[in-house]
């Protein structure tokens, strides 16, 4: 991707979830949230490779995802703060952001449980021949899961459209990788899914791409599913109240050295970086005061969608 629009894609998701602390603070935003800080590039590099008719399905650290697939940042505003959006009517708040008119079939808050949601729309393509492709996204500690195990296991058997890509940030919530699996990595599992493996730097907006690329254009092609491990680094808790107690001192820090904003910032040179921060925060300002326009649900409607 070209480095000024890697750019200013990866700085929008940073400032847009930095700004959420500040509506937080203010009584906007109630509850706890999932921030992607330092893992924009995935969903950046991802989403690139993704045409309208395929289908995204994510984490409940998925506000990167969300914008990197186009969904509006005042109706994300809105959601965060409970108001009646275009995309879950305010009663989804940030883990439940979902839009079909984008291809996004949702963040999940239920840890894996994007891989059978994105295995049916994988398995509807196989079926009505549409050639649309279903990528997921989820994190390390979600390979563990069953219904994981499950999914990737039909995926596999039947060489369905399927891309999963693994966020490697080195935590399951409060428990390193490494004392949850048996294996040196997470992609070994791929052959014994029958899914073509590839391991990346998911800190590099061009990394992904060319892997997301690949595995879709395979999928895409009948070539079966992929899984993509993308290395990357939280910069922030497992939530935005999470005091990191666990985290050895220093980790960040290093961590701080290889994140994707600072890394394409110094690409792009601080002039350029510096005229699109400009343009990033009046953008931001705009939705923010657009987001507050947007009505609460009212209480005749709590009911909606509900089915007993
Ligand atoms: C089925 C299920 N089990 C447990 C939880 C509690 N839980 C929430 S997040 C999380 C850790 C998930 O880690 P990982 O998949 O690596 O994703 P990350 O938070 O690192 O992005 C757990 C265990 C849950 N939400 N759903």
């Amino acid at each position: 991707m070209e480095p000024l629009l890697a750019y200013r894609h990866v700085r929008l998701i940073r400032r847009f979830e930095e700004r959420l602390v500040g509506l937080k603070t203010d009584g906007l935003i109630l509850g706890s949230m999932h921030l992607c800080n330092g893992q924009e590039a995935i969903p950046v590099g991802a989403c690139a490779c993704l045409e309208q008719r395929d289908a995204l399905t994510v984490t409940y650290r998925g506000h990167g995802w969300a914008i990197a697939r186009g969904l509006p940042l005042a109706q994300l505003f809105a959601e965060l703060q409970g108001r009646a959006s275009e995309l879950s009517g305010g009663l989804g708040g940030s883990p439940y952001f979902c839009s079909a008119r984008h291809g996004f079939l949702g963040e999940n808050s239920i840890v894996g449980a994007g891989v059978p949601i994105a295995m049916g729309a994988a398995l509807a393509s196989y079926f009505d021949g549409s050639g649309s492709v279903s990528l997921v996204a989820i994190g390390d500690g979600a390979l563990n899961q069953g219904a994981v195990h499950e999914g990737l296991n039909m995926a596999g058997t039947m060489r369905l459209p399927l891309v999963v890509v693994v966020e490697n940030n080195v935590y399951s919530e409060l428990t390193p990788v490494r004392d949850m699996i048996p294996t040196a990595t997470l992609v070994e599992r791929a052959p014994m899914y029958g899914m073509a493996p590839a391991t990346i730097d998911g800190n590099d907006v061009d990394a992904v791409e060319s892997a997301v690329r690949q595995a879709v254009e395979r999928a895409r092609s009948g070539g079966g599913p992929s899984l993509i491990e993308a290395h990357t680094e939280r910069l922030v808790g497992h939530y935005d109240l999470d005091p990191q107690h666990y985290r050895p001192a220093g980790e960040i820090e290093d961590a701080m050295t290889r994140e994707p904003v600072g890394r394409l910032r110094s690409v792009i040179g601080d002039a350029e970086a510096d005229r699109i921060d400009d343009e990033v925060e009046q953008e931001l300002d705009a939705a923010v005061a657009a987001s507050h326009n947007v009505p609460f649900p009212t209480t005749e409607s709590v009911t909606e969608h509900l089915y007993a």
